[in-house]
């Protein structure tokens, strides 16, 4: 009540339009100088480049608020469908950039701040990136909202709005450390918060059965603890289509900022201690959950992010009178992993407990409400909550939990008659090693529809992760294969190569990515590639000259770019790739191979490690090592250098990408559920080098054989090869694979300690769990043909063009499409 009624509709200035300033250089000046002015309180001549970035952002927020306006005016009168996309994580990256060119304002803006005497890439560079996502899945949700906005769908992305995101990685003596990510301390230009959409979430207590006002016996929660939930807005431009969307995310503030009583005593700890317990749900990105209190953190996040956002639509933005049994024909909630899969008994609670729903037909709108993706097919990955731990965060929750199983038991049990291992296997709550709950099976149960992300994925998690359940349902299970914005990852982030295309077949493509098929001819055109090739050059210098200055790095020119950045994982084969490093490196040292007979390389890594991940850590170590030693050795310079950047994130991604030559994507068959990097790289003119997994098969055969270097087993091999593998065996046999891991072992590369690579070689001659070495004779082979193509530069060119033109099917774009199509019917 105390923010008082909204206004009348009626006044005469209610309906009028929003005036934005004029998309000229004056217009813009003018706005700048104004933001600069009232809204940081300086003048020109006072300000700090933070002052100007922070002003530049604002002005370009004012060139996106009408139809931002206009758009959420639009929604609430066209009452559609609305694709709520849950997701744990959005890693955006830097939004100037990509704001302005979705306004078309890139032009306009440099003139404007060149008159004002301020150097606009100096501002870019200001912009620390909301890191809130750890990899794949959240940069994912970033370019899904992306292409949602360009293709006018309603969308409202929901999420958690971490006060830390992903840690700033730093390396002291070659070993990773973790710095806290403040990315909200200079300011957060992009974000309007919403006090007055506040919402309440509770937390623990019990329940109890009452008699309500029609003599049914009800069940209620009396939860003992609550927090509030206050949304940040953030505008999600489509491409210059006038159409702004909302991602919304969730800050957790104290229902009661401190005790006064408390504080007046004297106690300043104990005033504020429910403060920062309450406000400690939102303040870091996937915090730590080896111990209890992680993990009981990390449940406090999803229940509290799925909370709001189930209560912001239904109480908040469904008219008030919204017959909730039509929930299904305005709402689809996307469950991005299983992170958000509480919000199945959370819809369940408000529609049975709240809204007064009986059991049954609550549960077929629920069902119809919800769609699952999963991202992974290790198992180890598919998230569990134990009853213990969820009952006492959540009871009431854990009772519905029990109830849909129960039902579903049964459905199974009609279904297959006389098979209790059946029952058991497909049982939501597991018994063993402790009773829990397996969080992807509730969302099968409940999704209306389950969905991998590449064609192989999806055919591996019907086949081997939820075989039962496809066994049963067959036509719950999809594909969706996953994609990327070509706005970001190529027209912001490869100027050179939009311009090129544009000039040859038009602009067309951003928006409609199949369109760069058109370039097909001009692999052919000798003038084409030339030009083609001047591109990746330019590339290759800008990146050059940003690691000079961000990270004090040297990158030869003449060199073939190798790059491989993904997380740190031993699924993913970092290993892999520096056993050919090392392998070419003692090629020259022991004399095997004259230097000038290796074809320059320089291969650039780029990965985090999380930060409890000890051997992740060990291979980030000695990486680096092995880039120090070869990079300081006469004996191969000019031929061989290892780049290890620190801080892998979006904003480096979109220097590194476009200079790419050779994309590595090694991961073992049947581990990488689908890859992102691997479609930016051939949207941006690399050729990959990869093994037959995840969407690296799509990706061969939209490209061609002859343009990817496959090497490697194949998934069934990987599972032949299984029992009883013995990695020693492929050491014993191979005398290069030999040579090489002794030079690593021998301390070569860590001034003789040989403890400190001890971890990472132990590991692969005694488990080797993603079997490096079994792969590692093919995928030395599968790099000697990269050498001999590489040396026709023709040839490469020509290829590389290839993988530009026939890789449109990776837009993001397409994959809302298929979304559309095959699970939403929005
Ligand atoms: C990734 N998963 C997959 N998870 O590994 C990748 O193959 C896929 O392309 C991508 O999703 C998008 O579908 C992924 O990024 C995470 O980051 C988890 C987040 C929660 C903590 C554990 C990692």
């Amino acid at each position: 009540r105390r923010i008082g009624p909204t206004f009348r509709t009626s006044h005469p200035l209610a309906s009028g339009p929003v005036v934005q300033p004029a998309p000229t250089v004056d217009g813009f000046v003018e706005t700048f100088l104004g933001e600069l002015n009232y809204g940081q309180g300086v003048l020109l001549s006072q300000s700090t480049v933070n002052d100007q970035y922070l002003a530049l952002a604002r002005t370009v927020r004012r060139y996106l608020m009408a139809d931002w306006l206009e758009t959420g005016a639009r929604r609430r009168q066209a009452q559609q469908k609305t694709v709520a996309y849950l997701s744990a994580e959005y890693l955006l990256g830097r939004q100037l950039g990509n704001n302005l060119l979705a306004t078309n304002l890139q032009d306009v803006a440099d003139a404007a701040m060149s008159r004002c005497g301020i150097d606009i890439a100096s501002l870019r560079a200001q912009e620390v990136e909301p890191g809130l996502g750890n990899g794949g899945l959240g940069r994912l949700a970033a370019c899904f909202v992306d292409s949602l906005a360009t293709m006018d769908v309603p969308c409202i992305g929901y999420g958690i709005r971490y006060e830390y995101g992903i840690f700033r990685q730093t390396f002291e003596g070659d070993r990773q450390v973790e710095v806290p990510d403040s990315w909200l301390s200079l300011g957060s230009p992009w974000e309007f918060p919403h006090p007055e959409r506040q919402v309440l979430v509770h937390f623990g207590g019990r329940t109890e059965e009452v008699t309500d006002e029609n003599g049914r016996v009800v069940c209620r929660w009396v939860p003992d603890w609550n927090v509030v939930g206050m949304p940040y807005h953030y505008m999600v431009p489509g491409h210059r289509n006038g159409v702004v969307n909302t991602l919304r995310l969730w800050s957790a503030k104290a229902t009661q900022a401190f005790d006064l009583q408390i504080f007046n005593s004297g106690d300043y700890a104990e005033a504020v201690r429910a403060q920062t317990f309450a406000e400690n749900i939102s303040k870091v990105l996937y915090p730590e959950d080896s111990t209890p209190q992680g993990k009981e953190l990390r449940l406090q996040q999803q229940y509290f992010f799925v909370a709001c956002s189930l209560h912001d639509f239904i109480d908040n933005t469904l008219p008030h009178d919204f017959d909730l049994r039509r929930l299904p024909e305005r709402l689809v909630v996307q469950l991005n992993d299983t992170h958000p899969v509480i919000a199945i008994p959370e819809l369940m609670r408000i529609l049975v407990d709240r809204k007064g729903f009986d059991w049954d037909e609550a549960w077929d709108i629920t069902k119809r409400c919800f769609a699952y993706t999963c991202h992974t097919l290790l198992p180890e990955a598919l998230e569990v909550w134990s009853v213990e731990l969820l009952g006492r965060l959540l009871p009431r929750h854990l009772e519905i939990i029990y109830r849909i199983n129960e039902e579903f038991l049964e459905e199974v049990r009609e279904a297959f008659p006389g098979d209790e291992m059946l029952v058991r296997r497909m049982s939501v709550i597991a018994e063993h090693p402790e009773r829990s709950v397996r969080m992807a099976y509730l969302a099968t149960v409940a999704g209306s529809k389950v969905n991998g992300v590449a064609e192989l994925h999806s055919q591996l998690l019907r086949d081997k992760v939820l075989p039962d359940f496809s066994r049963m349902w067959p036509d719950k299970f999809t594909n969706v294969t996953n994609g990327i914005t070509p706005r970001r990852f190529v027209l912001l982030a490869n100027r050179r190569l939009s311009d090129l295309v544009t000039d040859t077949i038009g602009d067309g493509w951003v928006t409609d990515l199949d369109r760069l098929r058109e370039l097909e001819p001009y692999a052919d055109d000798a003038s084409f590639r030339a030009a083609f090739r001047e591109v990746k050059q330019g590339n290759k210098e800008r990146l050059a000259a940003l690691l000079r200055v961000r990270d004090g790095l040297e990158i030869p020119q003449d060199s073939m770019l190798d790059v491989m950045v993904k997380r740190l994982h031993e699924y993913k084969r970092q290993t892999l790739k520096l056993l050919h490093i090392v392998s070419l490196y003692d090629d020259v040292v022991s004399g095997r191979v004259a230097a000038e007979d290796l074809t320059p390389r320089t291969v650039v890594f780029g990965a985090k490690a999380a930060p409890g991940y000890h051997l992740a850590k060990e291979i980030i170590f000695l990486v680096n090592a092995v880039a120090d030693t070869v990079n300081a050795d006469p004996r191969v310079a000019g031929r061989l250098s290892v780049a290890f950047p620190a801080n892998y994130n979006v904003t480096l991604a979109e220097k590194l990408i476009p200079a790419a030559d050779l994309s590595e994507q090694i991961s073992l068959a049947g581990k990488e559920a689908s890859g992102t990097g691997n479609m930016k790289f051939a949207l941006n003119g690399a050729l990959t080098i990869g093994t037959d997994d995840g969407a690296n098969v799509e990706i061969r055969r939209l490209v061609g054989d002859d343009h990817f270097f496959l090497f490697g087993m194949t998934e069934p091999e990987v599972e032949r090869l299984r029992p009883g593998y013995t990695p020693s065996m492929y050491y014993e046999e191979d005398a290069r694979l030999r040579s090489t891991i002794d030079l690593l072992a021998s301390g070569h590369f860590t001034g003789g300690d040989r403890q400190a690579v001890a971890p990472v070689i132990d590991n692969l001659l005694h488990q080797d769990a993603f079997m490096a070495l079994a792969d590692f004779r093919s995928y030395l082979d599968a790099q000697e043909r990269v050498e001999a193509a590489y040396a026709d530069p023709d040839a490469w060119s020509r290829s590389a063009i290839l993988n530009v033109a026939r890789s449109g099917f990776f837009s993001s774009d397409r994959s809302m499409r298929d979304y559309l199509d095959r699970i939403w019917h929005a």
